[in-house]
């Protein structure tokens, strides 16, 4: 409470207002502190899991609710944080880090307003694969990923011989994750995720990495002063999550320390156990880029849709050279992310894995293909066609929308082509006779808004 009154102090008041100010702010302090005592009370109960974790987003709200009488916005928002933070003290001591730490950590912690801005911000338009694919695998990035691979190339060997990950996807994600350690982000993870912790969108998740990032601290990892990553809490070369650093860093340097801002062998080590624990398939790659006959049903697309390599030779998929695809005994599923008219890739187990370190499948996609080129492959066979109009995040939920209006169930209309939309574009595309490839295309809206203007006219 001691910063509420220094911050409102600045505020100039005068004559007979003041004393009502002051009237007002004792009301403030006296519900707030109500405010704080229930909360902490509550948040003693042992078996309250759920409700520690939202608790400071609870006190956060109730205090903002109270602005109107605060004078200030910004005081009573840097006034609700400050309470939040003592309330994550709490919590932190709760969790057993230690006195000095948690003091090391959150005595001069600050709120970041961009970084909620930036949890809240929504792209204006859909990112196409090409443009996707195109900013981050760069001849440039190709290049030093091979110059690395070579000067790595015992300590990588060693990690796969001792994890199953092959060289060339440690390298692939390091690339495409701080394009290998040259950026982590240059934001103060403490001063991110107490942020976050203490925003209403996603308060639970991030007072757990909050938690674990102080747990990191505490074992002597890093300083918490030089703790920096992404503004989501992302942490040195691989951009772990706090949870995922805690459960899969790895000492491999042997210092004494997990340290993945300074060491690359205790970076690429932890990716490498990180991918071994949520099921990397030693000797699997990825994926392939593929062909496919002309009459190819392309209702069979779609990251859900796994069938056997036998039924996909048997449709005619061959591999993007033009020759057969090896008998192996696996599920695959066939993903066309710029529709039929670009690059078609067969994927197998271990792009599941990938889409577990990141839920997207342009993502995963450009992993694999850095990987790929890493070990010598030239670019796709079949690139993906750079004149598409974009698609605005209007125009996919009014396609959505369209598509739920006529029954095709695309999902919620959040303005983001995902499984489910595509889903309901292929059944939408295969009724009207179209190629059915599930692509939220310029083509598919204006097909969708002619028929609901003829609709109109009956
Ligand atoms: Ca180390």
């Amino acid at each position: 409470m001691e910063r509420h009154g220094a911050a409102v102090s600045d505020v100039p008041i005068s004559g007979r207002k003041s004393g009502m100010r002051g009237a007002t702010l004792e009301a403030l302090h006296a519900l707030q502190s109500a405010l704080c005592v229930s909360v902490t009370h509550y948040r003693s109960i042992p078996a309250a899991t759920a409700t520690l974790m939202i608790a400071p987003k609870q006190l956060f709200r109730a205090v903002l609710c109270l602005l109107p009488f605060a004078g200030s916005a910004q005081a009573a928002t840097v006034d609700a944080f400050s309470a939040c933070v003592s309330d994550l003290r709490d919590e932190a001591a709760r969790h057993d880090i230690s006195a000095p730490v948690i003091d090391e950590s959150l005595a001069s912690v600050e709120r970041i307003e961009r970084v909620v801005e930036l949890d809240r911000s929504q792209p204006e338009f859909t990112t196409p694969f090409s443009e996707y694919l195109g900013r981050r695998v760069t001849d440039t990035r190709v290049d030093k990923g091979r110059e690395l691979l070579e000067r790595h190339e015992d300590l990588l060997r060693d990690i796969y011989r001792g994890y199953g990950v092959p060289p060339r996807y440690l390298v692939a994600f390091w690339g495409m994750e701080t394009n290998f350690g040259s950026y982590f982000g240059g934001v103060s993870t403490m001063n991110a995720l107490a942020t976050l912790a203490c925003d209403d969108r996603r308060s639970g998740y991030f007072t757990e990495q909050l938690m674990a990032a102080l747990a990191i601290v505490d074992e002597g990892a890093i300083p918490a002063d030089r703790m920096e990553g992404s503004w989501a809490g992302a942490l040195g070369h691989v951009q772990f999550m706090p949870s995922v650093f805690a459960e899969y860093a790895v000492d491999y340097d042997d210092d004494g320390r997990r340290d993945l801002w300074n060491s690359v062998p205790d970076a690429m080590a932890s990716a490498a156990n990180f991918l071994r624990g949520i099921g990397w398939n030693p000797g699997w790659r990825w994926g392939r880029e593929v062909t496919l006959p002309a009459d190819f049903p392309y209702e069979l697309s779609g990251y859900d849709n796994r069938r056997s390599m036998q039924e996909w030779k048997e449709l005619g998929v061959r591999t993007a050279y033009d020759r057969p695809l090896s008998g192996a005994d696996t599920e695959a599923a066939l993903i066309v992310p710029s529709g039929h008219e670009g690059p078609k890739f067969l994927v197998y187990d271990n792009f599941n894995v990938i889409m577990r370190w990141n839920q997207s499948e342009f993502y995963a996609l450009a992993v694999g293909h850095l990987a790929d080129r890493l070990s010598g492959a030239s670019g796709l066979m079949n690139p993906p066609p750079e004149n598409a109009p974009r698609m605005t995040r209007d125009d996919v939920i009014a396609l959505q929308e369209r598509l739920n209006e006529r029954g095709f169930d695309a999902g919620a209309a959040d303005g983001i082509p995902g499984p489910q939309t595509r889903a309901a574009i292929r059944r939408f595309q295969k009724e009207q006779g179209m190629i059915a490839d599930g692509y939220a295309s310029r083509q598919v809206l204006d097909r969708l808004s002619l028929q609901v203007a003829e609709n109109s006219e009956d």
